[in-house]
């Protein structure tokens, strides 16, 4: 057997061994045999040394012109094309979604690049004229210093890109922990920018589990703010770490989407939209529609063909083509899932409609496969319609009217994304103003958000900011307001007013 690669970490610009010299395994969910490389499995130390080469950067690249940045991430997101089909064979290797999807995972990364290179000539601050003759005023936005980005595993590039082109085009030095399933993507990304030429210490990498790299680096007195997307329990522990010296967090986390199928809406297009939103990415998006609620009077015929399409769902290996459904990510995660599946079976109402299992024969043998699976009869209150199980699970409930089924949509802990389809604009306008989730669609699925609107969600989905588009520039910045009294003389706002 050929030796595993050793990747390592990357701190102030050269590639690292950890001081624990340990290191982890990164291993292929569809079949646990094909071992992918040994990434450094970091510490305390590492991590300091990260946060040191981090800080010593900022003091330059702050003072480097934005523009000239951008320049950098240009060739970034030009290297990510290029590589963009190795980048993504490597994903779906050590993720499992679908090639087709990794690939989409890949361009999101490089659209969100550009996009952020783009802001290198813009960043815009206010200038408004003052109430006092000669006198200036204007707002500029400031970097904050070292940013920790921790990242999870269901979008191993395009999350990480979120955080970091954000944090670089405004000056920001970043350490940058990944997910520990999937160190690759994330290495891939790392060596794009080195490629295109950042200067050492801006960015630095650094691999390694949650307890010991993470909490370490997301407590480290010279990180100024946390960019964490993963689970609510895990960000709420950030949160309460990083609470007491006041760093600036940045939380996305859970999701119990619904689609709302309306009795006037065009049921093969509600159907594809629930499949996609439901079994794509093995239902492993914090966007994943978990909830369909549907109309009584089309109830039974919108189940009779979402269930069939589910049934005939090619489940299997993402790198084979003909593959629509790849595994879940690890053992622990196909635990959830099956121990969800228990959950809605006790359940007195609900009924398993198909599903249910894990896949262990033949070319399921050395994987984590699940049966795409899907309930029926769900009550709106029911464990299973009100927890997030990311996994390849849905729950189907009735409603008998627009509000209700409104209420339904909005009657979780989670806020981040919704849709309605119905052919009726007056019903689609009230569920835009009423449903309250960071996102929704009209006549679409619960995913498929694009780089430059803002990406988040409301109550337990997140802290109140947003990443991506230009709400990502507030998460990555600070204001600074310049007031320039050029009169030569005292001059007193709010007090000199005759
Ligand atoms: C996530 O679900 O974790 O809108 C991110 C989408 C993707 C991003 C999803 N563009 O589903």
């Amino acid at each position: 057997m050929p030796k595993a690669k050793v990747y390592k970490n990357f701190i102030n610009g050269e590639w690292v061994e950890s001081g624990s010299e340990e290191t982890f395994e990164n291993r292929n969910p569809a079949d646990k045999r094909d071992l992918i490389g040994l990434f450094q499995r970091s510490n305390q130390d590492d991590v300091n040394a990260a946060v040191e080469a981090a800080k010593n950067a900022f003091e330059s690249w702050r003072l480097y012109p934005a523009p000239r940045r951008a320049e950098i991430l240009f060739r970034v997101a030009e290297i990510l094309l290029k590589k963009k089909e190795e980048f993504a064979r490597d994903m779906t290797r050590e993720m499992g979604k679908v090639l087709k999807e990794a690939r989409g995972d890949v361009q999101e990364a490089i659209d969100m690049t550009y996009y952020m290179a783009g802001e290198g000539r813009r960043q815009f601050g206010q200038t408004t004229p003052s109430e006092l003759p000669s006198k200036f005023m204007m707002s500029v936005r400031m970097p904050l210093g070292v940013c920790a980005l921790i990242t999870p595993w269901n979008f191993p590039m395009a999350i990480p890109s979120w955080k970091l082109m954000p944090a670089l085009i405004l000056g920001n030095t970043v350490v940058f922990k990944p997910a520990t399933d999937t160190p690759l993507s994330a290495y891939n990304l790392v060596k794009a920018c080195e490629e295109g030429g950042l200067p050492r210490g801006v960015l630095n990498f650094v691999t390694g589990t949650g307890s010991e790299v993470g909490t370490p680096l997301m407590t480290h007195k010279d990180v100024k703010l946390v960019s964490f997307t993963g689970s609510t329990a895990v960000g709420k522990a950030v949160a309460e770490a990083t609470a007491s010296s006041f760093k600036h967090t940045n939380l996305e986390m859970g999701g119990k989407n619904a689609i709302l199928v309306m009795d006037d809406a065009k049921i093969d297009l509600a159907v594809e939209g629930a499949i996609w939103g439901g079994f794509g990415t093995t239902g492993q998006r914090c966007t994943a529609a978990s909830r369909v609620i549907v109309h009584k009077k089309v109830i039974k015929e919108f189940t009779q063909k979402f269930v069939a399409r589910a049934r005939a769902l090619k489940v299997g290996d993402g790198r084979d083509p003909k593959t629509e459904m790849g595994p879940s990510i690890n053992e622990g995660q196909l635990e959830t899932v099956m121990k969800y599946v228990e959950v809605g079976k006790k359940e007195d109402e609900a009924r398993l409609l198909t599903g249910g299992r894990r896949l262990t024969k033949g070319e399921y043998a050395h994987g984590n496969f699940h049966e795409p699976t899907i309930f029926g009869d769900v009550h709106p209150e029911m464990r299973i319609a009100q927890e997030e199980i990311f996994g390849p699970v849905v729950a189907v409930i009735q409603t008998g009217s627009l509000e209700e089924g409104i209420k339904i949509i909005n009657e979780t802990a989670y806020g981040l994304s919704a849709s309605i389809y119905t052919q009726d604009i007056n019903r689609a306008f009230v569920a835009m103003r009423d449903v309250y989730t960071g996102i929704f669609y009209v006549n679409a699925s619960t995913i498929g958000a694009e780089v430059h609107l803002p990406f988040g969600g409301t109550k337990q989905t997140g802290n109140g900011h947003r990443e991506a588009g230009q709400a990502a520039l507030d998460v990555f910045s600070e204001w600074k307001v310049l007031y320039i009294d050029y009169s030569g003389k005292l001059q007193k706002a709010q007090i000199d007013v005759e």
